[in-house]
This record gives C-alpha cells, structure tokens and sequence, in this order.
C-alpha cells in the first residue's frame, strides 16, 4: 500500500524505535538471571525509544503536538494536530522476557484519530491504517473477522491489578462471557489486542482503565479492519472514557451485552 507522507514517517519512527528496543530486549534476557533485575534498565530503554520517536517525528513535522506515555504532553504550533505515543506498550511483559511488547504511535486531527502504527518487533509485524484507507499488517490488507457466534469466538481483555481500579468490574466481566465462549485470552499490550482483532485473530476485544497512548493507534487500525469499536457505555469515544469495548460488525451488538449490564 502507497502510504501517505504521514504515515511513512510513522513507520519509520516505530521501526527505528523497535530496533532499540530490540537490542535491549536481548540485554534484559540476560539480565533475567542476575539478582539485580531489570526493572531500572527497563524504564531506560522505555525513555529511550520515547526520545527515538518524539526525534523523528518532532524533525519531520515540527509544528505538531506531541502525547508520549514518558515524555507527558507538548504543545505543538497546530493546535489540531497530535502524535500519540506509547514506545513501549507491554512493558511488564519486555521487563520479564516475553516477547509481546510494541510501539505505538497515532496521529489525531481533530480530535480524531486518522493514522495509527502498531510494531511488534519480535513477529516482525507491522500493523497499520489510515483514515478511510483501510487497515494493513506488512504487505496484506487485514480484516476483522466475520464470526457471528459467541460460543465459537476467542476474545482478549487486559485485567487490571496494583493501582488499577476495576478488578472486581473486569472479574465480573469473566464471569459473564467465559461460559459462553471459546476463550478469552490476556496477553498484556493492549494495542496488539486491537491489532489482533483488526487482523481477525481475536473476535472481540475489552479492557477498562486505560489510558489513550495504549488504545489511539490500535483504533484507527480496528476501525478500518471493520471493527467496531466504542467505550464500554453505550455510542462513547474510549479516548474520553478511558475503556474499549471492540467487536466484529455482525456481533458487536451482542458482544456489548456482556459488559453493559
Ligand atoms: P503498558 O505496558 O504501556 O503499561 C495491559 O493490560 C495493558 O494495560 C497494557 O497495554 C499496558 O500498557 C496498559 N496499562 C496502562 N496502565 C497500566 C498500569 N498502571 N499497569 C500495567 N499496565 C498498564
Ligand atoms: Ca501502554
């Protein structure tokens, strides 16, 4: 796909970023044995990934905004327009040698999302979407999948812990739709959730308390495979409530039924 000007610099920064992490994700293997941890090294290459991106992105379009997960919010000359960026979602799973981690990085106008890139640089898999241009991982165009029956459907969900609120909520949620579903599955980046169900691995998709640089690419990406995708109340924007309800179209509706009880 011939992407715009825009998304080629996205995907460039996410990969310069990935090959950052990459290395260091070979160094925290390491570290993994050693009775020092890698916690403190962890929160370093996270900050450094941030500044390869921020780098990148500020050099090609100084005059826009920019929301990082490190680096907090920079007012850009063009008020309308915004990079959101996570460098390093999945950061419990990197810190203990998991390899299902990404960078994540959207471009809003407006207040909307209208590109998002998702790299998961260990699967090579570079997942991406343009307002209006459909939804893509590498070379082939991804869709959500067409799966109409709960009990044949595999889903993810992030569930909360530590200083997250809305365990008992997420606990409630199990409890509904684990009897009447081929699986849920809780893998721990949520924006490899939503490209996930963009591609069609996973039928649908929820997690509550999150924050927008976990969920802004992954959007835009889900949106364009077909899925639907709103807040956890009915017809809300995730990025104001800060919880993701995502389906395929032929089930969104009965798949809300679970979580809006
Ligand atoms: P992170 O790895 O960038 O922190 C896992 O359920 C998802 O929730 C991940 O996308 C993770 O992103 C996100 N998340 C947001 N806030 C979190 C927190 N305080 N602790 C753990 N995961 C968090
Ligand atoms: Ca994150």
């Amino acid at each position: 796909m011939q992407g715009s000007a825009n998304l080629n610099v996205m995907i460039k920064a996410a990969r310069k970023a990935g090959r950052s992490l990459s290395k260091d994700f070979r160094e925290v293997e390491n570290l993994l044995v050693s009775r020092k941890g890698a916690s403190d090294f962890v929160t370093r290459a996270d900050t450094a990934a941030e500044q390869i991106i921020r780098d990148e992105l500020m050099a090609a379009r100084p005059t826009y905004g920019f929301l990082g997960e490190e680096t907090g919010e920079i007012e850009g000359q063009d008020p309308t327009r915004r990079w959101i960026v996570d460098p390093l979602d999945g950061t419990t799973n990197f810190l203990h040698g998991l390899p299902h981690w990404a960078v994540s990085i959207a471009l809003e106008h407006k207040g909307q999302i209208v590109a998002g890139v998702v790299y998961d640089p260990t699967k090579d898999e570079m997942f991406f979407a343009e307002k209006g241009a459909g939804a893509w991982m590498n070379e082939s165009r991804i869709r959500a999948s067409v799966r109409n029956r709960i009990d044949e459907s595999l889903y993810a969900t992030g569930i909360p812990f530590a200083t997250r609120g809305e365990l008992p909520a997420t606990l409630k949620d199990l409890a509904n739709l684990m009897p009447a579903c081929a699986g849920v599955r809780r893998f721990g980046a949520a924006s490899l959730d939503l490209a996930y169900v963009a591609a069609g691995r996973y039928d649908g998709f929820w997690e509550r308390s999150l924050q927008v640089w976990d969920m802004a690419a992954g959007i835009v990406i889900a949106k364009e495979a077909g899925a639907i995708v709103e807040g956890i109340a009915p017809h809300s924007n995730p990025l104001d409530t800060n919880d993701i309800l995502v389906a395929n179209e032929p089930q969104f509706e009965k798949f809300s039924k679970f979580f809006r009880v």
